[in-house]
């Protein structure tokens, strides 16, 4: 772990594993070595976590993820590993700048947003607290597209984050599973009566594991990530080969290996696609067999104690074809009776929801389930009449409520409802937030809610405080452990010991700088990255989260608007400069979210280039929103946009990472905002906005028009819009952004919290004006402990 070593580590991997020498240019081979170093030191303690838990033999739990939004990796481990200084050191000693071989990393993009991020900061947070929890995902090729703006328009590229090599990953060929698809079932009757079901004439794959090392805190545990790539079988290639088509028996490999190609995009669009339904069985099938691979070698067939050793964490209902995979894998490859596995499987398997939005809720054609998974689709069916069986001796007569309850909606294509699935085949069914696991119990799951109530719990949300304030902002944790020691790092409600020093001047100036600093550091970025210059004095007023309408980045436009329309009338006593940055990408087929990335451009480009605005008020969208770029924004933000429709956001979680960091936040009394609120005070928190209730009530006979009506402001924005102000050589373009937010369907109702909005952002200003009290509430709002789960 010294320094010397670390250097003569580096030139090792440096000149005779990469064949590099000093006249190599690319900061990247030298970013390979360094981790090459890093991830030597993980491997023994690997090992030995391995063997811990092997002879703790206590519960242990699965985390089945299509998403694991991982980022970097290096700074984490470095970090986790204790080293940073002498990293720092042994870099310098070669001459390397460690800034830049960190920044050559390419993020591990593979998942969309929240709840993909949320999988990676949970087994972070395990690693520290030493549980014994593996994450399985699948190891796509591509993950998330990295995102262009070509005349203020999102451009998609591919993001081929594998093309240099994954220094962090092990290729485990000797765990390889085999996986079906397609084919038919065949039934037999042995000479006792006994059924057994064959599954028959398919096409296989295989599921080939690459493990990831997840090093705990400075504890010596180092967790696993298993991540599935899928490769053709021999046969398949033999079968075609022996016909004589050998040149077509080799494309045919790519049949199988598509199947983790790509990561999907969270898009309305992309629902129903096959290729997406064999991603999650390859997942559920290969991690479900590997756990029992495991199992078996251990206790032989007697699965007696399997339930009360192992658990599967579902994240989302997209892993949840797992609940009929268990029932197949149990009954078909290990005998046990139908009541045997149904025990066991209800015993396992638990379900994390992270949406309301119904569009949202997973279902899948019956006639595609059939053609691709046939004997889970049996299983689904036989699952579903079980459970109807138990609904309708809880509710005697109750037709109704067995065809809402049905595990299959009936309709000209029957569909299988997954969450319906997952909820049935779970033990447990959480929440991410406290009024989202309330709007579950109420709204969309209230028949299973009064059928199980002790099935249904809250698990709010966390993020790892390691990687969102230690790594990504070292100066401000050093503050804060020189102030009331490193405790912090791994109990999280320590920082409340950090209250009494809001009311220490000096503490006040330091916690000043250290921000100002970060805002420095993020003004450089955009320079580099992005060529525009900001004001470090100017409150810098941050929304990054992907782009959707139920988000409200229009909201923030029409403020941005309003407050560019007073500067043009002279309407400035008492102004408070403000940069306004908004980032986040648009999934590809999400046509409003793409013309609201173009809105923001072409609003930016009117602000930044008129004169008499200035520094008065900047507006800059941060193209290829990411993990490693929200490390260089949240330590740099004054004021964090969450400003969802009260009911929409399931949880939120950039809102805590920015928090921590000392940002203030506006928002709505939706998912997590509502306990940061009670856990930071009122009085540090800029509240606006109907509250779910309100939203719900309003729906039946909203009517934006006449509310933009009665607002002169309101008016002068929407007349901007409806001018062209925004589009002068671009006729129309923005006519369906008006239109919507004008419809009385609207049901994200930005025009109802506009004037709310408005006043709030004025609360901020008035706030940001007196500089003591401002620095005041960002120490007393970054810490007071707000923990969520992490
Ligand atoms: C669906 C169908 C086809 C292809 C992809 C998908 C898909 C992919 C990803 C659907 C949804 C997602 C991701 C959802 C998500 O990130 N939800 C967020 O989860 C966070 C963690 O709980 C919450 O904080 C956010 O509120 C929630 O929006």
């Amino acid at each position: 772990m010294d320094e010397e070593h670390l250097v003569a580590g580096f030139k090792h991997y440096y000149g005779h594993r990469l064949g590099r020498d000093e006249h190599c240019k690319s900061p990247h081979y030298a970013y390979e070595a360094l981790a090459m170093v890093v991830s030597d030191r993980l491997i023994e303690r690997w090992k030995e976590t391995y063997n811990a838990y092997r002879e703790a033999d206590c519960r242990r739990a699965f985390y089945l993820s299509m998403e694991f939004l991982m980022g970097r990796t290096l700074s984490n481990a470095m970090l986790n590993l204790d080293i940073n200084d002498a990293v720092d050191n042994a870099m310098y000693k070669l001459g390397l700048e460690l800034e830049e071989l960190i920044d050559s990393e390419p993020d591990a993009g593979l998942g969309n947003g929240g709840l993909g991020r949320l999988a990676a900061c949970f087994i972070d947070s395990c690693a520290t607290l030493q549980l014994p929890v593996t994450g399985y995902g699948l190891r796509y090729e591509y993950g998330m597209f990295s995102q262009d703006i070509v005349n203020g328009e999102q451009v998609e590229k591919p993001d081929h984050w594998l093309r240099n090599g994954n220094v962090w990953e092990i290729e485990r060929p000797e765990y390889t599973h085999r996986i079906k698809f397609g084919g038919r079932t065949e039934t037999h009757v042995d000479d006792f009566g006994n059924k057994k079901v064959y599954w028959v004439d398919t096409h296989d794959i295989l599921a080939v594991p690459f493990d990831t090392p997840i090093p705990g805190y400075r504890n010596g545990t180092v967790n696993t990530l298993r991540l599935w790539k899928a490769t053709a079988t021999e046969e398949f290639d033999l079968q075609e080969f022996n016909a004589g088509d050998y040149a077509e028996s080799v494309a045919a490999k790519n049949t199988a290996e598509n199947i983790t190609m790509v990561l999907y995009p969270n898009d309305a669009n992309e629902n129903g696609k096959a290729l997406r339904l064999r991603q999650q069985y390859l997942l559920a099938s290969a991690s479900l067999q590997d756990v029992i691979a495991n199992w078996v070698g251990r206790h032989g067939n007697d699965f007696s104690e399997f339930a009360a050793k192992n658990c599967f964490q579902l994240n989302d209902t997209h892993p949840s074809v797992s609940v009929a995979e268990l029932m197949r894998l149990l009954i078909d490859m290990y005998g046990l009776d139908w009541d045997e596995a149904w025990h066991i499987t209800r015993n396992t398997m638990a379900y994390t929801n992270h949406t309301l939005l119904p569009e949202a809720l997973e279902r899948w054609p019956v006639d595609l389930f059939k053609q691709l998974l046939p004997r889970l689709m049996e299983i689904i069916f036989d699952i579903n009449a079980h459970f109807l069986a138990e609904v309708s001796a809880h509710w005697p007569g109750d037709i109704d409520r067995l065809t809402r309850m049905s595990l299959i909606e009936e309709g000209p294509q029957q569909q299988v409802r997954m969450a319906y699935l997952a909820i049935v085949g779970s033990y447990s069914v959480n929440g991410v937030a406290e009024l989202h696991s309330k709007l579950l119990q109420q709204g969309l799951f209230r028949d299973f809610y009064e059928l199980w109530p002790e099935k249904f719990n809250n698990k709010t949300n966390g993020v790892t405080p390691r990687r969102w304030l230690a790594a990504c902002n070292p100066e401000l944790a050093q503050l804060i452990t020189e102030t009331i020691g490193d405790g912090w790092l791994t109990d999280l409600s320590q920082l409340k010991n950090l209250k009494p020093f809001a009311d220490d001047k000096a503490f006040r100036k330091r916690w000043y700088q250290v921000r100002q600093n970060a805002k420095e550091r993020l003004i450089n970025y955009k320079k580099q990255e992005h060529d525009i210059e900001l004001d470090a004095d100017a409150l810098f007023d941050v929304q990054v989260k992907r782009i959707h309408e139920y988000k409200r980045q229009l909201l923030n436009v029409l403020h941005v608007i309003y407050l560019y329309d007073r500067i043009k009338r002279g309407d400035t006593v008492d102004w408070t400069n403000r940069c306004v940055l908004i980032g986040g990408k648009a999934a590809p087929g999400y046509y409003m979210a793409k013309k609201i990335i173009k809105l923001i451009n072409n609003v930016a480009h009117v602000i930044n280039s008129d004169p008499d605005i200035g520094n008065k008020l900047k507006l800059v969208f941060m193209p290829n929103y990411r993990v490693s770029a929200m490390e260089k924004i949240c330590p740099g933000a004054d004021l964090s946009e969450q400003i969802s429709t009260a009911g929409k956001e399931a949880s939120g979680t950039g809102n805590m990472k920015f928090m921590m960091n000392g940002a203030l936040t506006i928002g709505t009394l939706d998912g997590a905002n509502i306990e940061i609120r009670e856990e930071v005070g009122h009085e540090n928190f800029f509240l606006f906005g109907l509250t779910e209730e309100q939203v719900e009530e309003l729906s039946h006979h909203y009517d934006p028009v006449s509310i933009i009506n009665q607002d002169e402001d309101l008016q002068r924005v929407m007349n901007l819009l409806e001018c062209g102000h925004f589009n002068q050589f671009e006729p129309n373009i923005f006519d369906d952004i008006i239109a919507s937010v004008k419809s009385p369907h609207d049901p994200w109702m930005t025009i109802a919290d506009f004037r709310s909005y408005v006043n709030a952002q004025n609360h901020v200003e008035e706030a940001y004006r007196d500089k003591e009290h401002w620095i005041r509430m960002s120490i007393l709002k970054a810490h007071n402990g707000f923990q969520g789960v992490s």
